[in-house]
């Protein structure tokens, strides 16, 4: 039997539980202040998500150069600039290049902005025939027209409905977009990306403790904001990192491990993202690790069908975003990412931001359809599908403007 077929979408069904306390530290110590969460607590629930769930980086890179490969031009019709960016990673002699795209708002200075990575390609994110295609590999996919694991201009803009960049805009924010997929291939072999830069001679797979591609997928967006850091259009201390499903997941592995990430969307990230795993409602980690055996490190599967093992769930990945403004958004129609233990999830992660003195999710249960709650802490489930919407978007933006430093 699959994986997928015993799954479970009835809330009678879920197994008792007990979820740790983010707040009490493994030797039983209650943790009190900020001093004690940061010196103590917040590196025993970082080191386990490093070591267990997304794997841990293998070394340092040997050189990592950013190349401008578009200038910045008008474009949008006179209501952005354009540029893209070419980030350079090397190491043992081996190198990968991404791109980033960077739409900006005209006639403002060191704006803010959201930086995200892309399913197919930085050219599907608008219709703009200046964006450059990539030539990594690519999932097929029928509706843009993807075939044959290959990009070409048939999904020009194919995404647009996505990214919201003239709300965006128009906000006076910016975006920075990279295709995921010249970071890792999202596929079942992990010799064609990132991590082969990092291999032994001979070595075919990273330790079990070590990466997978939602780890490179992360480590990627570390690495676009050491390029942010050296842009002169962008304010580096109001960069949002955000993701949908996946790609959400990687954003909040970005979030938990880089500091300098100024806040975090988690757009319908699901298991291994922002929902509680022990709730095994929806997708579970037996299911993800076996769709997608080389997303997580092998030290995942040890959890699979034995999520009480877990001494950490997903609530104590969201606390290491604290005190960083962190967004969690659900859709009512993608039950498969269990939006109320995202919910929860945020909840149980609150308690750490109130030793901050801000404001979390403070009710136990979730909000109606399409009522967000906007603290520091915030939350939507929004009515449809797994997708990002203008809907999103426009609660993004309004967040973003209420809890970063203007
Ligand atoms: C699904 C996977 C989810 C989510 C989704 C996506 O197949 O089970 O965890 O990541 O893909 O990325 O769209």
């Amino acid at each position: 039997m699959s994986a997928q077929s015993k799954v479970n979408y009835e809330e009678s069904q879920i197994p008792d539980f007990e979820l740790c306390d983010p707040l009490v530290s493994l030797n039983g110590t209650a943790i009190k202040n900020r001093k004690q969460w940061e010196d103590l607590r917040r590196s025993e629930i970082l080191s386990f998500f490093e070591r267990e769930v997304y794997g841990k980086i293998p070394a340092a890179l040997d050189n990592i150069s950013f190349k401008l490969i578009e200038e910045k031009k008008p474009a949008l019709n006179g209501k952005a600039y354009r540029k893209q960016i070419e980030i350079r990673l090397q190491k043992n002699d081996k190198e990968l290049s991404f791109t980033v795209l960077i739409y900006l708002p005209q006639d403002q200075e060191k704006v803010p902005v959201f930086l995200g990575l892309n399913f197919h390609g930085n050219h599907t994110v608008m219709e703009d025939k200046k964006i450059l295609i990539s030539s990594a590999w690519s999932l097929n996919n029928q509706s843009l027209g993807i075939e044959n694991n290959t990009l070409d201009s048939k999904s020009r803009g194919g995404r647009a409905h996505r990214w919201s960049i003239d709300k965006i805009l128009a906000a006076g924010m910016g975006l920075a977009t990279i295709y995921y997929g010249e970071i890792d291939p999202d596929k079942n072999d992990l010799t064609d990306g990132l991590q082969a830069l990092f291999y032994q001679p001979n070595q075919k797979q990273p330790a079990s403790d070590e990466w997978g591609s939602i780890g490179a997928w992360a480590y990627g967006l570390s690495r676009a904001m050491d390029y942010l850091q050296t842009d002169e259009d962008v304010d580096p201390s109001r960069v949002i990192v955000f993701g949908h499903s996946r790609l959400g997941k990687a954003a909040l592995w970005a979030a938990a491990g880089d500091p300098r990430f100024a806040a975090v969307i988690s757009n319908n990230s699901g298991c291994g993202g922002a929902a509680l795993s022990k709730r095994r409602f929806g997708e579970t980690i037996a299911a993800i690790n076996t769709n997608f055996p080389y997303w997580f490190c092998e030290n995942y599967k040890q959890f699979n069908n034995a999520e009480d093992l877990l001494s950490f769930d997903q609530h104590c990945l969201l606390s290491l975003i604290a005190p960083r403004p962190l967004y969690v958004a659900s859709a009512s129609e993608d039950q498969w990412a269990d939006p109320k233990g995202e919910f929860l999830s945020a909840f149980y992660a609150s308690p750490v931001y109130k030793l901050y003195g801000l404001e979390g999710i403070t009710q136990k249960t979730p909000p109606n359809l399409n009522e967000p709650i906007q603290n520091v802490v915030a939350y939507h489930i929004r009515s449809g599908k797994h997708e990002v919407t203008d809907f999103d978007w426009e609660q993004y933006i309004r967040w973003a403007k209420k809890v970063l430093p203007y």
